[in-house]
């Protein structure tokens, strides 16, 4: 049964899809494909989402590949496409606001795509064993683009908040872990989510104001996220990690220093996984060991950034890069991790 709760992700180029793909793709919850516009290739009844933000410093495709032991089985509820073992779940939404029509302006719409794409994501959870979000990954076409005068992420904020409430779901405190990055012009918005029927806690950052307590500089509605998440059965907890950035209380720090901005979001990091074994009680999880994925603002800023986290974590340390417009302007770059325990320690 606490197998059941254990997740994995992998991290492969299109010779590792093939390997998945001749397996019959056993064992796989579901794919989300970095640098694709278009799905390119049939995965039977396996999830997928593409997103247009693409990787750097690797192949032109990357495939962020979900396992979950157990029988699994897909379905389709309203908007999102998911697939299960009973315990978890990961889903997958993709919507174009084009295809939205309310007659009022265009950051209605957006707020209107977003509003939907929450709804369908919680109804779905709710019927499937009245299961929790543990992480949402958030992918914004344009996000620091603007829409009746307003930043798109503002819309999108306002409008997850209020879907978050409408589900009778607080929107401070136990909410998911998430990330919220740009994607191309013209492509769809694309959330995807992992959920599960075990205890999920919430952490959040000592050095950082809770995103959703930031004040009104930040937009009238504040992000509903949670530093970090923890899930699974005690004797094999997964740790998620929010995309994690240059913000100290509620401000960006070092506003155009790559070097810096990294730094701090180490330290970021750093602190919240400190914060989540003192909340375990044993040194659950080392930074050596988390899987990291980076996104950076620009690509001359690659090097600089890589060279920092090799440093910072370590030389071998799993990462992987993909070129993103982050939702602050001011912002260079941002990173989420996740990860598993090794070793359990004995109390
Ligand atoms: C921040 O800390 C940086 O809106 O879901 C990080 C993680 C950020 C998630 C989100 C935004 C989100 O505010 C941005």
């Amino acid at each position: 049964m606490a197998a059941c709760t254990e997740v994995g992700v992998e991290y492969v180029g299109v010779d590792g899809l093939d390997a998945y793909r001749a397996s019959g793709w056993q064992g796989v919850l579901g794919i989300a494909a970095f640098g694709q516009e278009l799905a390119m290739f049939d995965t039977s009844d396996v999830p997928v989402a593409c997103i247009g933000t693409r990787p750097l410093a690797g192949p032109a495709a990357l495939f962020e590949v979900w396992r979950a032991p157990g029988d699994l089985r897909s379905g389709v509820d309203g908007l999102v496409c998911y697939r299960t073992n009973g315990h978890l779940i990961l889903g997958m939404v993709t919507l174009n606001e084009a295809d939205v029509n309310t007659g009022a302006g265009e950051g209605q719409r957006l707020r209107e795509a977003t509003a939907r794409i929450y709804q369908d994501i919680f109804r779905c959870v709710r019927s499937l064993g009245r299961a929790r979000v543990i992480k949402m990954w958030n992918y914004i076409p344009e996000i620091t683009g603007k829409l009746d005068g307003v930043e798109r992420y503002r819309h999108f904020n306002a409008a997850r908040q209020r879907a978050f409430q409408s589900c009778q779901l607080d929107v401070r405190g136990g909410v998911p872990a998430a990330c919220a990055l740009g994607s191309p012009p013209g492509g769809p918005l694309v959330v995807y989510f992992l959920a599960s029927t075990g205890d999920v806690a919430a952490i959040e950052n000592p050095r950082q104001v809770s995103a959703y307590d930031y004040p009104d500089d930040h937009g009238a509605y504040s992000p509903t996220f949670s530093r970090a998440t923890v899930s699974g059965d005690p004797s094999s907890p997964m740790l998620f990690i929010s995309g994690t950035a240059s913000i100290v209380g509620h401000r960006t720090v070092h506003p155009g220093d790559v070097l810096a901005q990294t730094r701090e979001s180490v330290a970021n990091i750093r602190a919240l996984v400190g914060q989540v074994n003192r909340a375990m009680g044993a040194s659950y999880f080392v930074l050596e060991r988390l899987q990291y994925k980076t996104y950076v603002r620009r690509l001359r800023d690659l090097e600089v950034i890589a060279s920092e986290l090799c440093a910072a974590i370590h030389p071998s340390a799993s990462v992987v890069f993909l070129q993103a417009d982050i939702c602050r302007p001011d912002l260079l770059v941002e990173i989420e991790a996740a990860g598993a325990t090794e070793h359990h320690r004995e109390h």
